[in-house]
């Protein structure tokens, strides 16, 4: 349930009104005021008591928060806080006993089960998504929410469930006027994500409501040393169809004035609105931080002057709203109820320790099941490993309405009329693996991104939250880096860090890997292990044509975060071809697939040196007779380690191939598996043979020798088998 300070509940009367709310209105958001702060106060006593391991407060913050409550709507906008939002929360229904379940680690914590500190909101009833600790990742999610609920109330058949795939746990709630709530503090609009999002929201005028409450310090560095001019609102007074107000955010009325001016200008679809709030932070930034020692006492006087309980108070007593005996009532009882708050939380059992593993990736629908092991029915021609990602994608837009794609240059043309007056061709992806996709499913479900890959993963994860099936693309696995903080602490943690209340199943394509002449350092990398080492994310590398479509429709249905990585050197390889599969052609991940049985060698490896693997075992069969087992793992997290077990009992001998550096590379953990776990099948020393511990360069010598051949795979096989 919502508080009474809710829109949606608000009641219209003749009674004598304060920028339209009511006294009754001021009484319930002082309430809520007056709640927010004794809960930061409980917290801080339980925290210097070692009863909570953690605070950070609202304190400051609370009236601009509740300005913003008393304009939206619980359990129908949605909401990406951060951590300073608790007076929100507590307005939009999350009560404070859920708070503090949170901050002792109970297991019932309705926002993470124990998994994440206080104040990392997240409420599946009131929309509230799950908040997380790095400053800025929530910008480009928010903004992928509203283009989310856009998209469904445009396409209202695809809200529809469907079994048999990630839809059947999906509910799907949209409404056309809603609104996305954004917030964070001054410091946080430093980071490169805010500005990715302010571009999105602009260009497409989504309806997003940015709050930045503005208490003048990120931790110890004031304003002035991280926003130039020190006002963020004359930063960004110049992005087009935004809304901007400024306000005094420890102004009751102020606030609500403003906030009431945004949210109608967004509710009547004109585009997005920052409200940037000056609020004050009168304790330190977090119970690990100590102000005194950045800041003077004169100025934490200042601040204290102006601390909107205190005036909110002052003003209900002249207006003769409140007395003094009512102000004490009212105290007393809020007191109570956080102390029964407090009780039932430090009563409340801890998760179980055997917790930690559940929900990192779906336990309802696991992509290494039956149901994703779908037989071929051929058809046609042998097609390269591009046309089949390309038709997949096709079969898979034409499937499920759900399913949205976009990227850098991924669609046939963004000015439409071209491609409608046939004056151009389009181009769908620098590697053309989307032509004609646009030209078939329309702009709205594929379209091409800023040139911003974190804008590209984060609003995927705000689609993918809200029930859409986003398959972007980063156009070079060389620049999947900007995008790293959301594919490492966002993407692939979302499920587990809200104990499975929200989950987030998008699938990231990536063009990766080298051997094409002249690609050079940054266009040639490889690095799948720094994500087979992030859990959550299944990781997928395929090594011919058939397998890519098996494994992308897998990757497509399921309900997990996939990160699909397709080899450039392999789009157009005349190995590995196949006719296509049909529709419904799906192979479960975490099952390697054998190339070549033999009984002298077991050869691990996947990607690009599948194909090199095999030459090498032929000629070494034909020249040397040695008897080469090829072992191409298609899916790399999870990974078959029986196929291994299996083969390498049998050959007794392993070697483990692939194109990234050797050092700490994916071999290494397949390497140390393999040593502890087949210790006694072998006769020889577990075999890496991997690229050299640099970079690719652009010399096509040196890209030779940097980069493992089918000549070197050949000797390593060779001298394994003479152990
Ligand atoms: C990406 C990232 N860098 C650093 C931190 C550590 N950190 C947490 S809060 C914070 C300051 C945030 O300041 P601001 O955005 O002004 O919000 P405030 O806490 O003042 O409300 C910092 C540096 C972090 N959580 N995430």
């Amino acid at each position: 349930m919502a508080s009474k300070v809710m829109q949606n509940e608000l009641a219209v009367t003749a009674e004598k009104s304060y920028e339209g709310l009511v006294p009754q209105q001021l009484l319930d958001i002082y309430r809520l005021m007056y709640l927010s702060r004794r809960i930061d106060d409980r917290e801080v006593l339980l925290k210097r008591q070692q009863k909570i391991y953690f605070q950070i407060s609202c304190a400051g913050h609370e009236a601009l928060l509740l300005a913003a409550a008393a304009n939206l709507r619980s359990g129908y906008d949605w909401f990406f806080p951060y951590y300073r939002d608790r007076a929100l929360c507590l307005a939009l229904g999350v009560t404070p006993e859920a708070m503090l379940l949170q901050s002792v680690g109970a297991a019932a914590d309705p926002a993470s089960g124990g998994r994440q500190m206080p104040s990392h909101w997240g409420s599946r009833p009131h929309n509230i998504f799950t908040t997380s600790s790095p400053t800025g990742t929530q910008f480009l999610q928010a903004v992928g929410c509203a283009e989310a609920g856009r998209y469904f109330n445009q396409h209202p058949a695809a809200d529809a469930k469907v079994s048999g795939d990630y839809r059947e746990f999906k509910d799907v709630q949209h409404h056309p006027d809603e609104i996305t709530y954004v917030s964070s503090g001054e410091g946080t609009t430093s980071q490169g994500e805010f500005w990715e999002s302010l571009n999105t929201a602009s260009i497409r005028k989504l309806p997003v409501l940015y709050v930045i409450e503005d208490n003048g310090y990120a931790i110890s560095v004031p304003v002035r040393f991280q926003t130039p001019g020190g006002n963020v609102s004359r930063l960004v007074a110049n992005f087009p169809n935004f809304h901007f107000e400024e306000c005094d955010g420890t102004d009751l009325l102020e606030s609500f004035a403003a906030m009431r001016r945004a949210v109608e200008y967004i509710r009547s679809g004109n585009g997005p609105a920052l409200v940037h709030g000056h609020v004050i932070r009168p304790y330190s930034h977090s119970l690990s931080d100590d102000e005194k020692l950045y800041r003077p006492e004169s100025e934490r006087k200042q601040d204290a002057e102006r601390d909107p309980i205190a005036r909110l108070n002052r003003f209900l007593i002249a207006e003769g709203i409140l007395d003094a005996a009512a102000v004490q009532k009212l105290h007393r009882e809020v007191d109570a109820e956080v102390q029964a708050a407090a009780d039932a939380a430090l009563d409340a059992a801890y998760p179980e320790t055997s917790s930690y593993a559940l929900h990192v990736y779906s336990e309802h629908l696991k992509p290494t099941a039956k149901p994703f092991d779908s037989p071929a029915l051929f058809e046609g021609v042998d097609r390269t490993m591009a046309d089949q990602i390309n038709k997949c994608l096709r079969d898979e837009l034409q499937r499920d309405e759900r399913v949205v794609i976009f990227g850098e240059d991924v669609a046939d043309c963004s000015e439409i009329v071209y491609l409608e007056d046939k004056k151009v061709k389009g181009k769908g992806g620098v590697f053309k693996l989307t032509s004609g996709l646009q030209r078939t499913f329309g702009p709205e479900r594929v379209f091409n991104s800023p040139l911003a890959e974190a804008n590209i993963v984060g609003r995927a994860v705000g689609m993918a939250v809200r029930g859409l099936k986003p398959v972007v693309e980063i156009q070079f696995f060389d620049y999947i880096w900007p995008a790293m903080h959301q594919l490492r602490n966002e993407l692939p943690l979302i499920r587990w860090r809200s104990n499975d209340t929200f989950s987030c199943p998008a699938v990231v394509r990536v063009a990766i890997g080298g051997y094409l002449t002249g690609g050079a350092v940054y266009h040639s990398q490889c690095g799948e292990s720094i994500f087979t080492h992030t859990p959550g994310m299944h990781v997928v590398f395929p090594s011919n044509a058939l397998d890519a479509a098996g494994l992308l429709r897998t990757a497509i249905r399921c309900d997990d975060p996939v990160l699909f990585l397709e080899h450039k050197r392999l789009y157009r390889e005349p190995f590995g071809r196949a006719p296509y599969p049909g529709p419904e052609y799906m192979i479960p991940f975490g099952k390697a697939r054998i190339w070549k049985e033999g009984s002298d060698v077991t050869v691990v490896t996947y990607g690009a040196t599948v194909p090199r693997a095999l030459q090498a075992a032929q000629r070494l069969e034909r020249e040397r007779g040695i008897d080469v087992e090829v072992l191409d793992l298609r899916t790399l997290n999870p990974y078959d380690f029986e196929a291994i077990a299996a083969s390498v009992s049998k050959t007794s001998r392993v070697l483990i191939v692939h194109e990234d550096m050797l050092s700490w590379g994916y071999g290494a953990e397949i390497a140390a598996r393999i040593a502890s776990e087949l210790f006694d099948k072998l006769d020889a020393p577990v075999s890496r043979l991997a690229a050299k511990d640099t970079f690719v360069a652009y010399q096509p010598l040196l890209e030779d020798v940097i980069l493992p051949q089918t000549d070197d795979i050949f000797a390593a096989i060779q001298k394994l088998s003479a152990y």
